[in-house]
């Protein structure tokens, strides 16, 4: 084994070049030799571990790329209709082992690296996240893409290729700490640039109206969008589909030398570096309105440059006879905007139809009607996108004038065939010009008018969709809204991640067809009492925790007993998503064992509490959140008296990666947020999949989970989504009587007993409306002590080893319904009308 030392490649006993789709250890072996030593990143003769992957990664994309080049042939012969998945977030993660797994030769690799003296799941770990995305409506993404690949779909995804992703979380004494990522910083062996495919994007700039009538937008500045493209492998298919992140480019007569001559060097690179700045860094919100001039440009930038992309193909797929019928565009391009961020496509795609292809207003609008559908992932006010008009016209003034143009239409349309509605057009329309000192478009409502669907991602997130925020559209064009429960990928989230699990699903169910039909899962209830089962599933989850808990030693050095039950808590922090309720939880916990005599304190059950996320870097009260926690670590693991009755952990720095560690290893998770508040959360699914029970609210996708599995299974708590708004009304006039334990717990922290921090201003959001309060609008209160008798009933469930095991065994039973794969054949049948298209 290498352990950082040189050994001189050539000297490896393979021979030297085998064919890039290689299936035998030996080849495989040879191929990545080969790129150690002629695809060179490092000084010769380095085979450490990071080069190691580097040559590994290369083998990989070999056998990728000759798939990719099919699929592309393929595609392109069949001319098939095909979905392009509109992102400005996609959250991939590492690729190594996902590739090596969906193209099915992970032991031969395995065994390669081993001939070569190296540990697969070492070098794997040499890869760094690419983290283009916030949170779950990213990971969202990036699973929609395995699925559609898996399921030989004609589909795609577009986003941007953001120099610096999501930020490293560093835990220091003052709390969370932004680090840039700097996932480029070498070389990126799963990206492949594409010379040929680069589109000008125009921003600023005037409208002219010229002698035939037509509108052109001319002037202003003109950006490069240059492609990079990610193949997606198929799960055992050949079948690997792109995904194309566009670059921002200056190019060379942007380059002003005679200025550079003068020695002005900025402006010289003035618009080299304008275009820099627009794929910089990757907007840090989720859930945030902090609006940027720079982020509109984003958006625009990727709407832009995907649909030149798209038209080109749709021309190119036409032939050269210039017969391009332009009403066909819908039964050949279905576009899916992952939420509103982007919504320009749709002002973008009439501009190119009409002003530059020559099509009238109404012919344009059936097309982009019929070709565009829209994702609606939140409900929060603050996450609805409002873009100031004066900023739009002052970017994109044709923007502007299409949109006013599709309001003022809407509003034609329904004065004269809806005179009912009259009372409500107001709020239907997408301009708000209600404030006259700040009018804004409204994107949301945008994209409800010009699509063909609309869908929320978990059933009781599309109800409130429909009841509430769109409940006025509802009655004007009732077969427009759908519901699509969101899903995740079981490759990378069972297969890959818990092969222990795996070999024993696939044994007791006797087949692996599970991977790619989730829905047999099922199978597994018969054996929920079966004793060696039972024992099976125990070693592999013992294997995991064991797992886990080394990583949570290294990187907090805290160490925690692999025999207590594991919590956890990782997601974005936020205060709807509560991990205030959580770690008060976790402080009355405490405060109760200390207040315990031994004799009581034996019979408790042994908790290890971790929490992970990250908080939007300006987000104070998230960022308190984060603090707290660790602050209450410090204190609860080193009290002698309390030993390993509880720990309670910040993991640091939260990502895929990380999420692929902890979720195999979780006993208990925790999905608590406010009800009706989160939209549908994916992470509950993936722990439900690994046979980790869930304490939650009836919230977002929980509901749906919790009928799956069978409510004995779900440790449930909490106000129902139609109970809020009358119990925030309650608190607001003062009837509320809050539990003595919630009040412990708060006066607990008050009093000191984690530092000298001043978490007044925390507490307070949870007190009346006076000072910092804001009366406990996620009803923190309200839900404590549900939550309390919640976690007494995990205790006692956690008691009894073998109930538990079977509760266990019954939720992964019950989770096939959340593969993705099911997911996304339901956006093709149901939204995109597309159909699988396998590469011979
Ligand atoms: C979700 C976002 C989001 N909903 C704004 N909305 C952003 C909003 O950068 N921004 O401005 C970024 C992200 N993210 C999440 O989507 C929901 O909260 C989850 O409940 C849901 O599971 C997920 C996928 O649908």
């Amino acid at each position: 084994k290498v352990n950082g030392s040189s050994v001189d490649v050539a000297s490896q006993k393979v021979p030297s070049i085998a064919h890039p789709v290689a299936v035998e250890a030996s080849e495989i072996a040879s191929n990545i030799n080969y790129h150690a030593k002629y695809s060179p990143h490092f000084t010769p003769f380095n085979f450490a571990p990071e080069q190691a992957y580097y040559a590994t990664a290369e083998s990989v994309r070999d056998q990728l790329i000759q798939r990719w080049n099919e699929t592309y042939y393929h595609f392109h012969k069949v001319d098939p209709k095909q979905t392009y998945y509109l992102s400005m977030e996609f959250l991939q993660g590492r690729a190594l082992t996902n590739a090596i797994g969906n193209l099915g030769i992970l032991g031969q690799y395995a065994d390669a690296l081993n001939k070569l003296g190296h540990d697969l799941e070492d070098i794997a770990e040499q890869e760094k996240d690419a983290a283009l995305g916030n949170g779950g409506l990213g990971r969202l993404a990036s699973c929609f893409l395995d699925s559609m690949a898996t399921l030989n779909l004609p589909a795609g995804g577009y986003g941007l290729r953001y120099r610096y992703g999501l930020f490293k979380q560093r835990i220091t004494k003052d709390g969370q700490e932004e680090v840039a990522e700097d996932w480029l910083e070498k070389f990126c062996p799963w990206e492949v640039v594409r010379h040929d495919v680069i589109f000008p994007v125009r921003f600023y700039g005037h409208v002219e109206v010229r002698k035939d009538g037509f509108r052109k937008w001319v002037g202003g500045e003109v950006i490069h969008a240059l492609a990079y493209d990610v193949p997606i492998p198929g799960y055992r298919t050949k079948n690997t589909i792109s995904l194309r992140l566009w670059e921002a480019k200056a190019v060379a007569e942007d380059f002003n030398l005679s200025h550079f001559n003068e020695a002005l060097y900025e402006s010289a690179a003035h618009l080299h570096s304008k275009a820099q700045q627009i794929c910089a860094v990757l907007y840090p919100g989720d859930a945030t309105e902090d609006g940027k001039v720079l982020r509109l440009k984003q958006q625009f930038f990727l709407c832009s440059a995907s649909l030149k992309d798209i038209i080109f193909r749709f021309k190119e797929r036409r032939g050269d006879n210039g017969s391009i019928v332009w009403s066909e565009f819908p039964n050949k391009v279905a576009v899916q905007l992952n939420d509103t961020h982007p919504t320009l496509a749709i002002p973008e795609l009439m501009r190119l139809l009409m002003d530059d292809e020559g099509l009238g207003w109404d012919e344009a609008w059936d097309v982009v009607s019929r070709t565009i559908a829209y994702t609606n992932h939140t409900v929060l006010p603050e996450a609805l996108e409002k873009w100031p008009q004066s900023l739009m016209w002052k970017l994109l003034p044709r923007h502007m004038e299409i949109i006013e143009e599709i309001d003022k239409r809407f509003l034609g349309m329904v004065h004269s065939t809806r005179p009912d509605l009259a009372s409500k057009i107001q709020s239907m329309r997408v301009l708000d010009s209600s404030n006259p000192q700040k009018p804004v478009v409204r994107m949301a409502n945008l994209c409800v008018v010009s699509s063909h669907t609309v869908n929320g991602v978990a059933e009781l997130h599309s109800d409130i969709l429909k009841s509430e925020l769109f409940a006025d559209y509802v009655s004007l064009w009732p077969n427009k809204f759908q519901n699509k429960t969101n899903g995740i990928t079981p490759r990378r989230w069972l297969q890959f991640s818990s092969p222990e699990l795996s070999s024993i699903i696939t044994k007791w169910l006797k087949t692996d067809e599970w991977i790619t039909n989730l829905d047999l899962l099922s199978g597994l209830r018969q054996f929920g009492d079966d004793k060696d089962l039972h024992a099976e599933w125990a070693s592999a989850k013992m294997a995991n925790k064991r797992r886990l808990a080394q990583y949570v030693l290294q990187v907090t050095g805290v160490t925690i007993n692999p025999n207590s039950l594991f919590d956890i808590q990782v997601k974005r922090i936020h205060e709807y998503k509560r991990q205030l309720l959580n770690i008060l939880g976790a402080i009355y916990r405490y405060k109760n064992l200390k207040e315990m005599s031994p004799e009581e304190r034996k019979k408790m059950t042994p908790r290890t509490i971790m929490i992970g996320g990250k908080a939007f870097a300006t987000y104070t009260n998230a960022k308190r959140i984060v603090k707290l926690v660790n602050d209450v670590g410090d204190v609860v693991n080193k009290d002698p008296e309390i030993g390993n009755l509880l720990k309670v952990v910040f993991v640091p720095n939260y990502n895929v990666s990380v999420a692929e560690m902890l979720i195999p290893g979780s006993e208990l998770s925790q999905h608590i947020s406010t009800a009706g508040m989160e939209a549908s959360g994916t992470s509950n699914m993936k722990f439900a999949l690994n046979g980790c029970l869930i304490i939650g609210t009836l919230d977002g996708a929980n509901v749906e989970i919790r009928e799956e599995i069978g409510e004995e299974n779900f440790f449930l708590f909490g106000a129902t989504a139609d109970e809020v708004p009358k119990l925030r009304k309650e608190r607001e006039q003062g009837h509320f009587k809050p539990d003595p334990r919630f009040e412990e717990a708060k006066q607990y922290i008050r009093s000191g007993a984690f530092g000298s921090y001043d978490y007044n201003p925390l507490l307070d959001s949870l007190e009346g409306n006076s000072g910092y309060g804001r009366g406990d609008y996620f009803l923190v209160g309200h839900d404590f002590p549900s939550y309390m008798d919640a976690q007494d009933r995990v205790d006692k469930a956690y008691k009894d080893k073998t109930r538990w095991l079977k509760m266990s065994i019954l939720s992964t039973a019950g989770s096939g319904k959340f593969s993705s794969d099911r997911t996304i054949s339901q956006y093709a049948k149901e939204i995109w009308n597309i159909e699988e298209c396998i590469v011979p």
